[in-house]
């Protein structure tokens, strides 16, 4: 095979978003059509907590392997957007604030005891993922983020409209998301698409990004499969 085009690269990066990004999974389907419960609705809540606490960590695990100063200080206000700092709330306190919106403690959020063993599994093996593979390929999996603010606009409206008990200030997370994902966008595209080189290396973002897919996708399987008795 050889090295694709750059444009061609892309095309077939986006492709991969479109057969299996976890917009199109069932409980997701189900989230937007105003079908979940209570109860369902704050299973999803309370796993994908487990998911953004440990953005900000694979996202450590990545920085000290970025080759230069430049793209390490783009890369680490991603840490920042999460774990925040003093006087600056970050992602993480604003998932709290969705937690308390669908009725769970923060406390109950931070002990992490109610993670389902098919959620752990999945978030760790992309820590894990992070931790040992080359950056490019590592940073390829965040590619995800690409089919995020498509999805996130069409979350807040959807969530809005089909679940007036949760107060649209608890969205605030996905509200901020938007307006801090176009940077994070630009920079893996930068990355990639500049680094990727030959062939087997384009091959392995496009593995890296399908690998990303499929915990998403896991995710969401192990709230329904809990949750939703299917
Ligand atoms: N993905 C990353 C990443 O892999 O580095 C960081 C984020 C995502 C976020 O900060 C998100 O908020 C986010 N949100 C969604 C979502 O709500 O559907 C998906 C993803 C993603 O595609 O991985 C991220």
């Amino acid at each position: 095979m050889n090295t694709r085009s750059a444009e061609e690269f892309e095309k077939q990066l986006r492709a991969i978003g479109q057969e299996r990004y976890h917009h199109l999974h069932p409980f997701n389907v189900r989230m937007h059509a105003g079908e979940l419960s209570e109860e369902e609705f704050r299973g999803w809540v309370r796993n994908r907590f487990y998911y953004q606490v440990n953005l900000p960590v694979k996202d450590a695990f990545i920085l000290t392997k970025l080759p230069g100063r430049d793209d390490r200080r783009r890369w680490i206000q991603r840490i920042i957007d999460h774990d925040g700092r003093t006087g600056d709330e970050g992602g993480i306190e604003k998932w709290i604030r969705l937690g308390e919106a669908v009725g769970l403690s923060r406390r109950e959020l931070l002990d992490g005891e109610s993670v389902l063993p098919g959620v752990r599994f999945a978030v760790d093996a992309y820590v894990d993922f992070c931790r040992r593979s080359p950056w490019l390929e590592s940073v390829a999996s965040a590619l995800t983020e690409l089919f995020a603010p498509d999805l996130l606009s069409k979350r807040i409206a959807d969530v809005e409209r089909h679940y007036p008990w949760i107060d649209s200030d608890g969205l605030e997370y996905f509200r901020a998301r938007l307006t801090q994902q176009p940077k994070d966008i630009a920079h893996l595209l930068e990355l990639v698409l500049e680094n990727a080189t030959t062939a087997e290396q384009q091959d392995a973002c496009m593995r890296a990004l399908e690998f990303k897919c499929d915990v998403l996708w896991s995710l969401l399987d192990a709230v329904q499969h809990t949750y939703s008795g299917r």
